[in-house]
Order: C-alpha cells, then structure tokens, then sequence
C-alpha cells in the first residue's frame, strides 16, 4: 500500500459524492501516480462500507474488462471486480432514470446465480459450473465517474469498476442446458440490433471469469457466497444510451431482458 487510510477515505468519499451528484472527475491516479492495486481495492472497499453504513445491502459481484472488445475500448489489459448493491438493481423491463446517472453505457452480460460457496485459489471453469444454479441475461449499466470514460485499470477499480445499474431476466437456465462459449447475444436499442456476440468473447468462457473473480477474492481471504449473482462481463463493446432510449438484451435459449432509459 502507498496511501495511508485517511487518502484511501477521502478518495472514496471524493469519488461515491461524484456518482451521488452526477458529477464526473478527473481520474485519481493523476493525484496519486503511486498508487498500486491494494489502495485501489482499499478504496472501492471504503466506498462499499460508506454504503453499506447507509443501509444498502451488497447483493452480488462483477467481473469487468473480461472480453478483447471492452479491453480495446477501454484501452487496458487486465479483467477488473467490483460489487452491485441492492439499490443498483432495476426489474426486468423497468425504468432507469438517466439524471440519476452521468454517461450512461449498457453492455450485454451473462448473469450467473451461485448456489454454493467458491473459494479459491485454484477456481476454475469447473468449479463454477458445479456451483451455478442458474445463468441468465444481465445488462449492465456503466457510468463512469471519470470524465470521458477516460480511466487506466487503478482508477476504474478504485470507481468500483463504473458499476451503476443492472437489470436480470428472461428464462433462467441451467448451465447443463446451454454451450456458454457458442451462445449467441443480441442486443437491441430501440428496436435495432447494436451489439452481436458469442459467450466465448468473454475469457474463452463466461466461467472463466467468476473463477477468475473466486481467485481474486481468495488473495484478500474473500469468497464467492452461495445466493451470488455475479455479471461475468460486457460481451461486446458498451453502447451509449439516453432518455428515450429502450434497450433488450436477446440471449439464445434464455429469453430476453430489458430496460428503458427515462
Ligand atoms: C469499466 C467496467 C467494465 C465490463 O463488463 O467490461 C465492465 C468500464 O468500462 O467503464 O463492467
Ligand atoms: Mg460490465
């Protein structure tokens, strides 16, 4: 760790006071060039805990940054985690307030529920399918708080990795009923078909990337609980949405998700 605890606060403060007023910032690392990937958890770890004081329950996971399309728009290297909070969560084909937000993306995801532990080190694509109850379609909303979306990997973890909205839904499946590598996606914005993508552009595998999540928690003495619903990954690149905007993610075999923009 290079911050002390009162930096780590104050970063965390600076950045949840930007996602509550819809106000975008400069990234951190430009303040703090030394910083290293201990603070930057530390920091999205401060922020989970200011939320969780008041009152917001922790209700799943995510991995991000897990396909070559949002690596290269993202213009880094190295898959990300964060966690999604209760108030996050919008239903299936509800409403989701653009002024509550800053730069709205959406990305289509493969949603996984959890019905046992994952622990690592050593997690891999088996355990997680052993450990699955169900999968599904997730569309992910990012918003973040960097101006232009503009970030490298420290600040986006310390920004609990642009987490904002989400929306799950459709036919839950089993992962015995469905090839999560040659499922195809297709979503929708308003009718017309903006992203197309196969589970593999996620790490080869959508698995992968919670293994690579229970693996991640384990360096931190974390597990992946039983009840998790963890989103694996934008498939494709993040689209930008409006007010107005209507967008369906489309996933083979699985139904179909959706969420308006108001
Ligand atoms: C970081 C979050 C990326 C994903 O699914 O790749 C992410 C960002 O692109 O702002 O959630
Ligand atoms: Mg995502």
């Amino acid at each position: 760790m290079k911050l002390d605890t009162t930096t780590i606060a104050a970063l965390a403060e600076r950045l949840e006071n930007c996602q509550m007023q819809q106000q975008d910032t400069t990234k951190i690392t430009d303040d703090y060039p030394d910083m290293d990937w201990d603070d930057a958890y530390a920091i999205q770890d401060a922020i989970r805990s200011r939320k969780v004081a008041r009152g917001a329950r922790v209700i799943g996971l995510k991995a991000g940054l897990t396909s070559h399309a949002k690596m290269k728009q993202m213009g880094v290297t190295t898959p990300v985690f964060g966690f999604m909070t209760d108030d996050y969560a919008v239903p299936d084909g509800g409403e989701c307030k653009v002024s509550e937000l800053i730069h709205p993306k959406v990305e289509p995801e493969i949603a996984f529920v959890t019905k046992a532990e994952l622990r690592g080190p050593g997690c891999h694509i088996g355990a997680v399918l052993a450990a699955t109850d169900f999968v599904m379609p997730g569309i992910e909303v990012i918003d973040s708080r960097y101006r232009d979306f503009k970030f490298d990997l420290k600040s986006v973890v310390a920004d609990n990795t642009s987490a904002a909205r989400f929306v799950v839904g459709g036919q839950p499946m089993s992962v015995s009923g469905v090839d999560l590598r040659t499922v195809g996606i297709v979503m929708e914005k308003n009718g017309q078909a903006v992203a197309f993508g196969a589970g593999a552009a996620v790490l080869g595998h959508p698995a992968a990337a919670i293994a690579m999540l229970a693996n991640h928690l384990a360096e931190r003495g974390q597990c992946i609980p039983a009840g998790s619903l963890i989103l694996s990954g934008g498939i494709t690149e993040a689209v930008a949405v409006q007010a107005g905007d209507n967008v369906t993610l489309r996933v083979q075999g699985m139904g179909s998700t959706s969420i308006r923009f108001v």
